[in-house]
Formats: C-alpha cells, sequence, structure tokens
C-alpha cells in the first residue's frame, strides 16, 4: 500500500505546488533557492498565471530554475536578464515577466544592465537572491560580501580599505524614478516565507499595472559557500547580513 492512498483528502493541510516538477533539486541543504522556487511556484498556481509566467534565469546556481519550474524560461549571459526581461515583456506585455538572480549576477557583472532597465522603469519583477557570495563558483567574493567576512578570495575577511563596502543594490535602485517597489526579505523561517511569498506577489501584480519595475531581494543562506551547516547559516545570516541587510520595504508606491 502506497503512503497517499492511506491519506484521507479532507485531512490533508498541504500540497506541493503542481508548477513544480517531481525532480530532485541539485541546491545544497539549507540553500535559500529552493524556498523560493517553492515560493514561486505557489503564487504562480494560485494567481492561475502558468501560461502567462516567462521567468529569465541568470548564470549561477540558478542557471537550472527552469528544471524546477514549469513555466516559460529563457536563460540569459551572466547579469543580462534584465536586458533580456525588458525585450520579453515589450514584445509580449501581457506577460508576467520576472528575473530571477543572484547578486554575483545582479550587482557584480550585472549591475550596469540592473540600473538602466530600472532606470527606463521596465514592467519586470526582479527576484534577487543576495546570499553575499558567489555560489556555484565556489564561494568567492561578491560586491555583496560583508566587511571581515571569509571567501576564498578573501581568506582573512573582506578588507574595507580594498574591496570597498558591501553594495546594497535595493538601496540603490529605489532611488530611481522607474521603480515603483523594492523589498528586502528573507526566507528562514515561515513567517518570513509568508512575508517573502506576499512581496513576490505583489512585485508580480505591479508589473502588469504598467508601475515600473519592482524589487524583491531576498537575503539568502549559502551553507557550502559559507562552510556552515544548514542551522548555522540561518543564525549567521540573522547576526551579520540582516544589520548590513535589513528587513522591510524601502520604496512602495
Ligand atoms: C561572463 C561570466 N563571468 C563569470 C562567470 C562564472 N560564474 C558563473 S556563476 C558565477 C557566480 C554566481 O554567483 P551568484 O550570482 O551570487 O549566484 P549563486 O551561485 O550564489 O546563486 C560566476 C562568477 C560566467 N559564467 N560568465
Ligand atoms: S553553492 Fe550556495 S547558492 Fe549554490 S546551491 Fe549551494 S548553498 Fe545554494
Amino acid at each position: 500500500m502506497n503512503v497517499c492512498d492511506i491519506i484521507n483528502p479532507e485531512n490533508l493541510v498541504y500540497e506541493k505546488t503542481t508548477v513544480m516538477n517531481d525532480v530532485p533539486m541539485h541546491y545544497c541543504p539549507g540553500c535559500s533557492h529552493g524556498v523560493v522556487h517553492k515560493i514561486l511556484g505557489e503564487i504562480i498556481q494560485e494567481m492561475d498565471i502558468q501560461d502567462k509566467t516567462i521567468g529569465v534565469a541568470p548564470v549561477g546556481c540558478a542557471v537550472f530554475a527552469y528544471k524546477y519550474l514549469d513555466i516559460d524560461w529563457q536563460q540569459a549571459a551572466h547579469g543580462r536578464a534584465p536586458a533580456v526581461a525588458t525585450a520579453i515583456k515589450r514584445l509580449l506585455p501581457d506577460r508576467y515577466v520576472f528575473t530571477y538572480q543572484g547578486d554575483g549576477d545582479l550587482a557584480a557583472i550585472g549591475t550596469a544592465e540592473t540600473i538602466h532597465a530600472c532606470n527606463r522603469g521596465e514592467n519586470i519583477a526582479i527576484i534577487y537572491i543576495n546570499n553575499g557570495i558567489y555560489g556555484m563558483t565556489g564561494g568567492q567574493m561578491a560586491p555583496t560580501t560583508l566587511i571581515g567576512m571569509k571567501s576564498t578570495t578573501s581568506p582573512k575577511g573582506r578588507d574595507l580599505p580594498i574591496a570597498g563596502h558591501p553594495l546594497d543594490m535595493s538601496k540603490l535602485l529605489a532611488q530611481l524614478d522607474g521603480v515603483c517597489y523594492v523589498t528586502r526579505q528573507s526566507v528562514h523561517t515561515v513567517a518570513a516565507v509568508r512575508k517573502a511569498k506576499k512581496a513576490i506577489q505583489k512585485a508580480l501584480e505591479n508589473s502588469m499595472q504598467n508601475k515600473g519595475t519592482s524589487i524583491v531581494e531576498i537575503v539568502s543562506t549559502c551553507s557550502s559557500g559559507w562552510r556552515m551547516t544548514p542551522a548555522e547559516s540561518n543564525d549567521w545570516m540573522v547576526e551579520n547580513m540582516f544589520p548590513v541587510y535589513p528587513m522591510g520595504d524601502l520604496k512602495n508606491i
């Protein structure tokens, strides 16, 4: 007998979203990417927009996002997702178009594309996974790496005089007139997941209202890059990342 055969449907309190494909994920245990994918799948299912949603995937660990969410995807070269999303949204204005980018992708090599797409006020949602490190390539320093934070290219910790300050992209983008919504969220607790879900849904809805660009930053963990267990990563993130990248809305018009 299969476990599904003995479940009384009336007692079912949780069901996996059908927008997620039934395949194992390659993400490390404790990685935030998987949680954010699940939220996206749930929102897309609840909004009933599976056939109207196009994601633009980054270079980085989320390069395989297309395997996990059953929507249309376009993969963009490193950092170019906002430029690619611009073209897609302008050609297909009736689609919900979002980019999904890490901090190496969005805040390093893609800084120019991000700023110009936001400044133009493209009607897209940008989902920005800030784990403060280059995860996929083995944990190198990113512009977002904290002062003193160790990485493979800053083994003694990020040094302010040499590497400068951590780059707060959300703060910077909130200044731009083309941007209607900027919020910083996380997915390390059930309450945080619920808030992040509402934020991503709002960003997708905004993209259909000609309001301009919406950015949802998710302050995230990279347990492998940080060389920590999943539980240690969550604690470290709260203690060290949140003071530099505080939670909450930066802009909402
Ligand atoms: C033009 C270019 N430069 C560098 C690379 C190598 N590269 C691939 S993924 C990556 C880091 C991605 O880090 P991030 O965007 O923070 O995503 P994460 O893996 O942490 O989710 C780099 C540097 C590349 N693929 N293309
Ligand atoms: S390397 Fe980091 S960002 Fe990549 S899957 Fe592992 S934990 Fe996630």
